[in-house]
């Protein structure tokens, strides 16, 4: 599907999350009925969830300065809420949690739906603080807590045609007013391949900063590639799949010759729009050189001997 309206990062998308929420109280102050609305969006910024515990740290862990909190949970992206970077922070409180169940099906020898409060034992959780790096520029370090995708493999069988794993993403009008706007093609379905999918880095993750998962970053449960661009990452995800061939994403249908079904964070190659060679951390003023695989290539970039990473963008 060709969408004459999706989302585009404007210039003022990445200024510093400071500047941001300045701004966003002048315009909040210069509207003198929508002051309720910033209260709200305070408060729902402010109030802090549920400790985890028996949280592990990880040797994936790396040793770089935090990204606020605040700026990690009031800027971002869940279209499903909406096209704004604060819409998440505004309206994922209408997401209901419980009770939630992930489907795996697919190439399985028999398909499983789990119930979140056993995913959750799967323990023992990790807290592995990672770079995150958007397609628009802006960058975050999050202490994620999680699972690894290979303790799911524990609890299913695959069959021997499984070569990549589609996750979907929740897409319930109800709960998520713009999955009415089909400005993507809901719902939010990313797909990475098996072997990406069994790397040690990648993640399920049910929390982040010691506490279980905001819903505007895609609670309860959502994935976490730290290479790949933030997109691959779909957040409330109630059904995993294997397949064998490579899939459609929601963003290679949205625009297949601006996002590619790899998207591995390269410096190198350019977006179609613009350039990929900085980022901005939230939070901070002065743009830094994006790291090819995101500072993971050391880990990663094995997966892609052979490949042409320009051809497979
Ligand atoms: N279901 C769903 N998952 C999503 C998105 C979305 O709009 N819907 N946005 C993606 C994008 S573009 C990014 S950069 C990350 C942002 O994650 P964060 O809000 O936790 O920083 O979530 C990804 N996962
Ligand atoms: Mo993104």
């Amino acid at each position: 599907m060709k969408t004459p309206f999706f989302p585009t990062p404007l210039p003022s998308e990445i200024t510093p999350e400071e500047t941001f929420r300045r701004r966003r109280q002048l315009v909040f102050a210069s509207f003198g009925l929508c002051t309720a609305a910033a209260t709200d969006l305070t408060l729902a910024a402010s109030s802090r969830g549920e400790k985890l515990v028996d949280v592990r740290p990880s040797p994936f862990s790396i040793d770089e300065k935090l990204t606020p909190y605040e700026s990690v949970t009031g800027y971002g992206n869940f279209y499903e809420f909406g096209p704004d970077k604060d819409s998440p922070a505004k309206h994922a409180h209408r997401l209901r949690t419980r009770p939630w169940t992930i489907t795996v099906d697919g190439e399985v020898k028999a398909a499983k739906t789990f119930a979140i409060e056993d995913v959750l034992k799967w323990a023992p959780l990790e807290e592995r603080i990672y770079r995150l790096r958007c397609v628009e520029g802006w960058s975050a370090v999050v202490p994620w807590i999680g699972i690894p995708f290979a303790e799911l493999l524990k609890r299913i069988d695959i069959t021997g045609n499984a070569k990549f794993v589609e996750f979907w993403s929740l897409a319930d009008p109800e709960q998520m007013p713009y999955v009415r706007v089909p400005f993507l093609d809901w719902p939010y379905v990313e797909a990475i391949r098996l072997d990406e999918a069994k790397h040690p880095l990648t993640l399920l993750a049910i929390g982040m900063y010691g506490e279980v998962m905001p819903k505007q970053n895609g609670a309860p449960i959502r994935l976490v590639v730290p290479w790949k661009y933030g997109f691959k990452g779909a957040k409330s995800i109630v059904r995993i799949r294997f397949v064998e061939k490579q899939p459609e994403t929601v963003w290679t249908k949205a625009a297949p010759d601006e996002y590619g079904f790899y998207s591995n964070v390269n410096p190198d190659v350019p977006h179609k729009r613009w350039s990929q060679s900085h980022e901005r951390r939230l939070g901070e003023f002065f743009k830094r050189k994006t790291l090819p695989f995101n500072g993971y290539a050391e880990q990663v970039a094995g997966l892609y001997a052979g490949m042409d990473l320009r051809k497979n963008f």
